[in-house]
């Protein structure tokens, strides 16, 4: 049996479950409460989250735990909570149904994160299109600030923090943590170099921790179960719960909260299993800006950080796209250039130029016009945008692509030759 909704999507089931008065009836602000009275001190909230081995949840997997401990706490002037709620990686709508049903869990992770690190404010920077997911988290915090839980003097314990919304405007680069903060300041939205990591440069140059929806909606029931349960719910690279996003050529896609480890036929089970009665093909397992998989190196893999790059992949942000048998491979990668190329905020000549070049020439493969030298010109561009670039989106727009040449090279070359898919009756 395959467990589920045992963490950020345990009251989706419930009638208004993004309402205060639910959230309470089920356990909800308790851990706050404790932290206000001071039952719980900051180290010993960043000693139980590092034991739960929860890793973040927006697609690099960086220790959660340690990820606070670089803040001093004590150190003067402004730090910040920043919560990533700009879910744009192609494949991922997890967080958008943690800000629609269970918002409560999210105000009070990024209350308690906000605490642990001294911050005096928290801001979650939401996908522009999210509109009701918006109104959800904004109503959250109207209903938390209502209830005395968050503002000035909270609970009368002499603590001051206050949590603020902000709409993006559009942009998947703003989902990258620096171009973000850019973004929050009011600037245009471009990455900045790292180091230095927010942690010590950060929201107006001051130390910041920013996390995904997930990781912080994960942590009240950390705190509330204890590091050891939310630990042995995982494997042992990785603890915890994970929200899968499954989309593409199966009958029942949506979001899927299993354990960390659950294989990954069980998850495309649960989503009702290939469409049409077709037979799998290819499975990109964490998004986009991972790489694509054949049927049985997927089949044969769990869902987790070792297994999946095991297999030759990563598990990202949690975003499985499932492609069935009749899948043209190249029309697919044609449609990710295209994103990229689009996408790129321009800065860095390899990924301006590159990402435009990649699509191209794709374009060109893929209109029957494509050139014989076409395979090695893509992977010429690719490799000289991997690892000359300021932030992920250049290598993302190469790693699908390599990893497509590196299974699939024969479709591309089909299209060459006969100037069609391998599907197309010639
Ligand atoms: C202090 C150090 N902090 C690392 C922090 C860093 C960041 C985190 C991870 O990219 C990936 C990307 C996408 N001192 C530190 C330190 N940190 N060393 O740890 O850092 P990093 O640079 O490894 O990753 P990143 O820039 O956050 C995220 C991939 O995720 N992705 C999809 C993302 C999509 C979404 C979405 O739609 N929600 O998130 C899928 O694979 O390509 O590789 O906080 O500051 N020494
Ligand atoms: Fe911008 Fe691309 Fe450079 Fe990232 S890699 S900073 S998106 S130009």
């Amino acid at each position: 049996m395959v467990h589920q909704n045992e963490n950020c999507f345990r009251l989706n089931h419930l009638d208004n479950s993004w309402d205060i008065e639910t959230y309470i009836a089920n356990g909800g602000y308790e851990v706050w409460k404790k932290v206000l009275a001071g039952e719980m001190s900051p180290q010993e909230i960043i000693d139980e989250v590092k034991t739960s081995n929860i890793r973040g949840r927006g697609g690099a997997g960086f220790p959660t735990g340690l990820k606070w401990s670089f803040m001093n706490r004590a150190a003067p002037g402004p730090k910040y909570i920043v919560c990533n709620s700009d879910e744009g990686e192609p494949g991922t709508f997890k967080d958008r149904d943690i800000l629609r049903y269970n918002p409560h869990a999210l105000v009070e992770g990024m209350m308690i994160a906000g605490y642990v690190i001294g911050a005096c404010a928290g801001y979650n920077y939401i996908r522009g299109e999210f509109w009701e997911p918006y109104q959800r988290f904004q109503g959250a915090i109207d209903q938390a600030r209502k209830a005395g839980l968050l503002g000035k003097n909270i609970l009368g314990s002499g603590y001051d923090f206050d949590l603020f919304t902000h709409l993006g405007a559009g942009a998947y680069i703003c989902g990258e943590e620096t171009a973000l903060i850019e973004s929050l300041e009011g600037k245009k939205g471009q990455p900045r170099f790292k180091p230095p990591f927010p942690a010590s440069y950060g929201l107006y140059g001051k130390p910041t921790t920013i996390n995904n929806t997930e990781t912080l909606a994960s942590i009240p029931m950390i705190l509330a179960k204890g590091g050891d349960w939310f630990c042995d719910l995982g494997v042992p690279n990785a603890g915890g719960t994970k929200c899968y996003s499954v989309s593409g050529h199966v009958n029942n896609p949506g979001n899927f909260e299993v354990r960390m480890g659950t294989p990954f036929k069980d998850l495309l089970e649960l989503a009702g299993g290939i469409w049409k009665g077709r037979e799998l093909k290819a499975v990109i397992p964490g998004g986009a800006s991972t790489a694509i998989l054949p049927a049985e190196k997927a089949m044969a893999m769990n869902m987790d950080y070792d297994s999946i790059a095991k297999a030759g992949s990563f598990l990202g942000a949690g975003s499985v796209i499932i492609m069935d048998d009749q899948t043209d491979i190249v029309k697919v990668m044609e449609n990710l250039s295209h994103f990229y190329w689009d996408e790129s905020c321009g800065q860095c000549t390899p990924c301006r130029e590159g990402t435009g070049w990649l699509y191209r020439v794709l374009k060109r493969i893929r209109s029957g016009k494509g050139r014989p030298e076409d395979i090695e010109a893509l992977k010429d561009v690719s490799g000289k945008i991997m690892g000359r670039v300021i932030c992920g989106l250049g290598d993302a727009a190469t790693i699908g692509l390599t990893s497509a040449l590196e299974h699939y090279e024969h479709e591309f070359r089909h299209y060459i030759d006969h100037g069609c898919s391998i599907y197309d009756k010639q």
